[in-house]
């Protein structure tokens, strides 16, 4: 469902990733056990019914493909099983988890220059990080630079997550558990890493080595839906 780059980050880290259909849940949960790690890329919006929400500024979705990142989300976070989230990623960890979304950042929170909107370019801000974040352990700390090409973003972050990162003008551009969850190895960046220079302070390189470093086994899988 995704462009190779994310592959290419996995392997460039040093695992090896699968590439995951929307399938059956017997068959999917065959191809989860055979993985060390979960990457959620990042792609089309979260169709709102998976929040309860109605018909919104959303465009394409795939209810499909939520229904199985959702389930992979739900056994990770059991099973405690390593997860990193890229831009849909993200907000796929907020409502798994029960938070809600900005459907649409400059309509809703007034938030303009995250992209993401039909035909926009993808736009560049920084970050500030949160000082004793995992992020914070992984990128050290902010102002950085990333890109972003989002339109939507966490609101209220779900049970068990804090933000770790955000923009000049307040949007959570990172996430990842907390509290109780602590003790999983699950962070969610809005922006793509995948797609800035692999050793870029903001790159893919040092997030995917994070979740590598964080599995038991090797070689590591990483789950790709
Ligand atoms: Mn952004």
């Amino acid at each position: 469902m995704q462009s190779m780059s994310y592959f290419s980050a996995v392997e460039a880290a040093g695992g090896i990733p699968l590439g995951i259909p929307p399938l059956p849940e017997d068959s999917l949960r065959v191809l989860y056990e055979m993985c060390d790690a979960l990457l959620l890329p990042g792609g089309m919006d979260l169709d709102p019914a998976t929040y309860g929400a109605g018909p919104g500024p959303e465009g394409e979705v795939h209810p499909e493909l939520d229904r199985t990142e959702m389930l992979l989300t739900g056994w990770a976070r059991r099973d405690r099983l390593p997860l990193l989230g890229i831009c849909r990623g993200a907000q796929m960890l907020t409502v798994a988890l029960g938070g809600t979304l900005w459907r649409d950042l400059p309509t809703e929170s007034g938030a303009v220059g995250h992209g993401g909107t039909e035909g926009e370019p993808t736009r560049h801000h920084d970050i500030e990080i949160t000082p004793g974040s995992r992020l914070h352990a992984l990128l050290g700390p902010g102002p950085l630079p990333v890109n972003s090409r989002h339109h939507q973003a966490t609101r209220t972050t779900g049970e068990n997550l804090r933000v770790s990162a955000q923009a000049p003008d307040g949007t959570p551009e990172a996430i990842e558990a907390a509290g109780p969850d602590e003790d999983w190895f699950a962070l969610a960046v809005q922006w793509h890493p995948e797609e800035l220079p692999a050793d870029h302070p903001t790159g893919s390189l040092r997030l995917v080595e994070g979740l590598l470093r964080a599995t038991r086994e090797t070689p590591r899988l990483v789950a790709t839906p």
